[in-house]
């Protein structure tokens, strides 16, 4: 009976305050003024810290949509006993380093009113998770249940874009639309380059006349939860974003996480940010930007976090707490952002507010459970 008091001193102890946490504030400008609304927002404060973000972290893209680009539908059929329709898409382009490809899968319901809204996955892990048969049914896209609940469900191979290895940026979009000689130390890593093809994938979404490209919601877990974020960032045509599971240089504020580290992450994965990004190995109180602002960047849309509770090298208390540190932002819309100061039980989603979040018991996976909440989600404010 004694403890109880002790464990009640300790909780509040252990609620964090910006002002503890050294935190860059999103509401102060590059020149230390106050943005106090919407407007000031949208056209002073994102801008700055999308810059921000690009020269420090992820790189800069060297191109948009590029002008040689072209979709060819290389199957639409009858799919899922006859509950959706299977389409096989190829998103062909080209740039001054030659051509470039990336497959789509896509299922549409049959039933339903059209044009639907669609979960767009970043598929980051084996390409049997995108087998379009189905004879593979991954949990990690379960396409049944996403047609089951009214929504078309697409799908790329991030691999497609470029492969998730160490190559001196000589292979995929790099080698196609990069000048090798003239790479500068904020050229845009992997990541970048996922969040571009992601951009891709939406563009032909949008030229798809089943599907409602302003309702789409594009989802990734871990590596895929990063990209998520950054493409939101970069693209405001996303709806909402779901970040799974994204740690270290995703949801997670770096000043105050634990697990992996800026210097880890440039260590083991030296191609995924762009070279500024290291200069902030051991330093993440000198970074201009955390993570936290990059979910601000997601305002006024939608915003999904979730984390699991044995992902410590993710760190669930420092991707809660970006969320919370995100919400002033949303604020200024005059909008919700996540409606809880402190982590919730696992299995206890926070649904009220613009930004959603849960805590899943268990190991870092993105499993149906994860998908059910982001659908619980998006049907408030989708559908
Ligand atoms: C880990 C990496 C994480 C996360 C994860 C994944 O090895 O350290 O940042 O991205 O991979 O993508 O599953």
């Amino acid at each position: 009976m004694k403890t109880t008091p002790i464990i009640l001193l300790c909780s509040s102890l252990f609620t964090m305050q910006a002002s503890d946490m050294n935190l860059p504030n999103p509401l102060l400008s590059n020149d230390h003024r106050p943005i106090t609304t919407s407007q000031e927002w949208m056209q002073v404060r994102r801008p700055e810290l999308l810059e921000l973000f690009r020269d420090n972290v992820y790189g800069r893209a060297p191109i948009q949509r590029p002008e040689k680009m072209t979709y060819k539908v290389e199957e639409s059929a009858p799919a899922l006993n006859g509950s959706a329709v299977r389409k096989q898409v190829r998103i062909d382009f080209s740039g001054p380093g030659g051509d470039g490809h990336v497959d789509v899968i896509l299922f549409v319901p049959q039933k339903g009113s059209r044009p639907h809204p669609c979960f767009l996955l970043l598929s980051n892990r084996s390409i049997k998770d995108m087998d379009p048969s189905r004879t593979n049914q991954a949990p990690f896209w379960p396409v049944q249940e996403i047609i089951n609940r009214g929504y078309a469900t697409a799908a790329f191979f991030t691999a497609d874009i470029d492969p998730d290895f160490h190559d001196g940026f000589t292979n995929g979009v790099h080698r196609i639309f990069d000048r090798p000689a003239a790479r500068k130390p904020d050229a845009w890593g992997t990541i970048a380059a996922w969040a571009w093809g992601a951009s891709r994938v939406l563009d032909y979404l949008e030229a798809d006349k089943n599907l409602d490209a302003r309702r789409v919601a594009l989802v990734g877990h871990s590596r895929g939860g990063k990209t998520a974020l950054w493409a939101g960032a970069e693209d405001q045509r996303f709806a909402m974003l779901v970040s799974n599971e994204s740690g270290c240089t995703g949801a997670a504020i770096s000043r105050i996480k634990e697990g992996e580290k800026i210097g880890g992450i440039n260590e083991h994965f030296p191609h995924w940010f762009c070279q500024n990004y290291r200069k902030f190995n051991g330093r993440e109180n000198d970074l201009p930007v955390d993570q936290h602002e990059l979910l601000a960047l997601m305002a006024p849309r939608l915003l999904y976090v979730s984390s699991a509770s044995e992902d410590k090298w993710a760190d669930p208390k420092a991707e809660f707490q970006s969320t919370v540190e995100a919400s002033p932002v949303y604020k200024l819309f005059k909008l919700e952002g996540v409606g809880a100061q402190s982590l919730p039980a696992p299995e206890h989603p926070l649904t009220s507010g613009h930004i959603g979040y849960h805590l899943r018991t268990g190991k870092h996976d993105l499993l149906e459970y994860d998908w059910s909440c982001f659908m619980n989600f998006a049907d408030k404010f989708m559908k």
